[in-house]
């Protein structure tokens, strides 16, 4: 029993708290001006959009604070295994609307804000996106940490807190320009510095000395530099849960004690900009998701975050546990691509060398808790760290890892003898004759993680048949499928509120938000014309919206508000494929333009938009951004063509600009070469918002098609079994079987010949198409242009193309975040559900 006196110190303050965040409209007017008068020192009689913006966000945090501390006072208490989600990249975007829509006030803070003088849709847009990812595997990180709320499991994300996310992309003439993100210009009132209590040092070069340890060796590294790691938390709301979990990414500080002898040199000033020079460690994201850069700088952002999270982890367990025996069963690690794989040489290297573990205990204990995702397998992408690197930067790190190389390669030759070109190929090191040695992060990463998966279906397959496969050979138990999703809240629910209350509506309740797969049931009305009537309203008013955000950041006018809507947003890669809509869209245009006047009736009127980053280095993608550009500036100002085809390129595309795009999207391109794109995101993303699909045999795709029926999608081209018989054909010029469709010649004729200027600039890129084709642009460019035309004679019936519409949202159940986190907590993590009681209601 409670005695008395506690008991009454509880009741109050439970009182005190139900005052300050009671969901009342007065409440919530009292919070936010308090944060405008006494946390941003502003007058309440006077403070503008963006400080309105900041206090109402301070209030929300204020809100997430409390549950974010009940969650973690009752994991310490029920100990419940936690899974820890390792990733150099998070891709958030903003989190003010989800905020309020997680913890159901949005409708509350509206009213609040409306009698204030505000409007929450203005206030909304003054929030900086959060842009500490590329593309895909940083948004798919942002969605796992959602759906890991949401299902209540206890997990943290581990990452690094840039100061400079994706750079903000501005065209200029049409070539892309890059310009630094300092997003954290005005504050990020997300976060809560922790570097009064959470701190650790990071440390890199130096030398590693031995010593004889009553006849064991010990290994002591001696840094040559030293960093302070400081804790940032962003609290992760889950949808109708108490659940909050944290987001903890990693800023580097000066070292305060390291290296003090520099100061007694006499130049003060100098040794304090020297030890200044920490930070720039956690400055930047580097912006290029094609070509892994073998940059020292990014070699030590990997240590940093990765060294941070271990102490931060091993203090957690070492907390409440004296032995390591039970480290498996409290703790497992995701490492989201290869980027994280630094951790097996720095666990190994804590528990022999801190923890006094042998080889074999920590072995074992790394690769019970260690898991790796890969997410892609172009052979440019795959990380291979230098040796002389790895070994000036982590000396110790290194010999781990020759260690561990030594071992498997010996147990190989148990298997295979003395097969050395097996041997060498499945080496972590890298050897060839007069070449300078590199680590294979990959092989690393499989040799000793439990796990191994890839993203999707077809994805997972290449990885077990080709990528790994010797690999899978030896350890078959290790290699398993996830196929991707995206979070149904911030990708539906949130950022399309009509479509939201009309499932709502037709399924009874808002049980879908939480239960995706209960979408199925709309198969039996997609052709009930009562239900398409308002789809169609609901898809018309989604499509105003974006058109109007598509017209403002292009500049393009889009006056024909019955036009087809096709967008095709995501990174700019050649593999992707952009280059195949480009040439698709110059085939339109001399198509309309050949059409005598009184046929033109007939043609479906588009806006064909196209959106992405290049990397800043890639020539190619930055060729195709200009291509789209002076295409777009040609067709636009056509009278001839007029509102039949406009084409526009939304620059900076992100997160906010693709949750305005998506619900109004009504075609979605997602063409990439079969057998190229590890699975695809965005493709779940306009399915589950009824956009119809255009797209080949790759990545989710299939599963795509699988789950919403062949007759709901567009799929054309060369599927991913042919694809290497194509290339090798022509690679041998066997022009026989690869005689170019005429109008693929004719398209290019047209570019190369001027109508869209700069022909000389574009020559690398028709070249690229005209002679090795590795990405068989010319091979599917026939098959793409059929697929078109029945694209447009659909659209021409109403009827059906709503009942495909919806047939794509009802067969997207599958790709919730959620499905695809529990697959990952059940067969990879072994973590459960564990929600967190309302303290409040005790
Ligand atoms: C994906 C990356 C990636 N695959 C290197 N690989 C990076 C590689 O900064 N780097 O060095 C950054 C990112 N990103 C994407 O992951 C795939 O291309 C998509 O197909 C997939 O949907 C996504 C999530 O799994």
């Amino acid at each position: 029993a409670v005695p008395g006196a506690a008991r009454d110190q509880a009741h109050l303050l439970h009182t005190l708290m139900d005052t300050y965040t009671s969901d009342n409209v007065l409440a919530i007017q009292q919070a936010i001006v308090h944060h405008v008068e006494y946390t941003l020192a502003q007058t309440r009689y006077k403070f503008d959009d963006l400080e309105a913006y900041m206090a109402t966000a301070y209030s929300i945090r204020d809100r997430l604070i409390e549950s974010w501390n009940d969650t973690q006072s009752y994991f310490k208490e029920v100990d419940p295994k936690r899974v820890y989600y390792l990733s150099m990249e998070f891709l958030m975007g903003r989190s003010l609307l989800n905020a309020l829509n997680n913890l159901e006030v949005r409708g509350q803070y509206t009213e609040a804000l409306a009698e204030l003088g505000y409007s929450l849709e203005t206030l909304v847009t003054q929030e900086r996106d959060a842009a500490l990812g590329n593309g895909g595997l940083g948004r798919l990180a942002a969605c796992f940490l959602d759906s890991m709320a949401t299902t209540n499991l206890p997990a943290w994300g581990y990452g690094i807190r840039y100061q400079y996310g994706m750079f903000r992309q501005v065209l200029r003439d049409g070539f892309q320009h890059e310009q630094p993100d300092y997003w954290l210009n005005f504050g990020n009132p997300w976060e809560l510095e922790r570097s009064a209590s959470i701190a650790y040092q990071v440390s890199f070069y130096g030398h590693v000395s031995v010593q004889d340890d009553g006849g064991r060796q010990a290994f002591r590294w001696n840094p040559g530099e030293q960093v302070t790691a400081v804790a940032y938390d962003t609290p992760i709301p889950g949808f109708q849960t108490n659940n909050t979990n944290n987001l903890r990414l990693w800023a580097a500080k000066p070292d305060r004690e390291f290296d003090l002898q520099a100061f007694n040199t006499g130049d003060y000033v100098q040794a304090i900009l020297a030890k200044q020079r920490a930070e720039t460690l956690s400055s930047v994201l580097y912006p290029d998701d094609r070509t892994y850069e073998g940059k020292e700088l990014r070699l030590k952002q990997q240590h940093f975050f990765v060294s941070a999270t271990v102490q931060d982890v091993v203090r957690r367990y070492r907390e409440q546990h004296a032995s390591w025996d039970a480290f498996p069963d409290k703790v497992a690690f995701q490492m989201n691509d290869t980027h994280p794989t630094l951790l097996v040489p720095e666990l190994m290297r804590v528990l022999m060398d801190h923890e006094g573990l042998g080889w074999t205990r920590a072995w074992e204990l790394v690769t019970e808790t260690c898991n790796f995702t890969n997410h892609t397998i172009l052979p440019e992408a795959l990380e291979r760290w230098p040796v002389a690197m790895m070994e000036k930067l982590l000396p110790r790190h290194m010999q781990i890892i020759y260690d561990i190389n030594w071992r498997f390669l010996q147990q190989m030759r148990g298997r295979y003898g003395d097969d050395w070109d097996r041997i060498s190929r499945m080496s972590i090191i890298e050897e060839t004759p007069d070449a300078d040695k590199y680590v294979r992060m990959a092989y690393l990463a499989v040799i000793a993680a439990r796990t191994v998966n890839g993203v999707a279906a077809i994805h997972s397959n290449i990885l077990r048949d080709d990528t790994f496969a010797p690999f899978h050979e030896l350890f078959p138990g290790k290699f398993q499928n996830k196929t991707n999703g995206v979070t149904p809240r911030r990708w539906l629910a949130f950022c399309n509120e009509p479509l939201r209350e009309l499932l709502t509506d037709t399924l009874g309740s808002d049980a879908w938000i939480k239960d995706l797969d209960r979408l199925k049931v709309l198969r039996e009305h997609a052709r009930d014309p009562a239900l398409q009537k308002r789809w169609q309203e609901v898809k018309a008013l989604a499509k105003d919206k974006a058109l109007s955000t598509i017209e403002r950041l292009s500049g393009v006018a889009l006056p024909n508000r019955e036009a087809m809507l096709d967008v095709q947003v995501k990174r700019i890669h050649e593999y992707k494929r952009q280059l195949l809509n480009v040439l698709g869209i110059v085939h339109r245009y001399d198509t309309i333009r050949k059409l005598p006047r009184a046929e033109r009736g007939g043609v479906v009127p588009r806006v064909c938009v196209i959106g992405g980053k290049a990397a800043p280095g890639y020539e190619m993608a930055k060729r195709i951004i200009k291509l789209v550009s002076a295409v777009a500036e040609k067709v636009n100002n056509d009278l001839e063509v007029g509102d039949l085809l406009k084409v526009a390129f939304v620059p900076d595309y992100n997160v906010s600009v693709a949750e305005a795009i998506i619900p109004g999207t009504e075609l979605s391109e997602h063409i990439s070469t079969a057998g190229t794109e590890a699975s695809g995101t965005g493709n779940m993303k306009f399915a589950m918002n009824g956009a119809l699909i255009i797209g080949t045999m790759d990545g989710a795709n299939i599963e795509i098609a699988e789950e919403i029926g062949e007759d709901n999608i567009f799929i054309f081209g060369a599927r991913a079994s042919e694809v290497a018989g194509l290339r090798a054909a022509r690679a041998e010029f066997q022009a026989n079987l690869l005689q170019p469709d005429p109008r693929f010649l004719h398209t290019l004729d047209l570019i190369r010949s001027g109508t869209f200027g700069w022909e000389d600039y574009f020559v690398p890129l028709l070249d690229s198409i005209t002679y090795s084709d590795y990405y068989l642009v010319a091979n599917d460019f026939g098959p793409y242009i059929e697929a078109q035309e029945r694209v447009d004679r659909v659209y021409q019936k109403p009827e059906e193309w709503t009942a495909m519409s919806i047939n794509s949202t009802a067969g997207s159940g599958f790709f919730s975040s959620d499905r695809t986190i529990l697959e990952y907590a059940k067969d990879i993590w072994g973590v459960e559900p564990t929600p967190v009681p309302n303290q409040r209601d005790d």
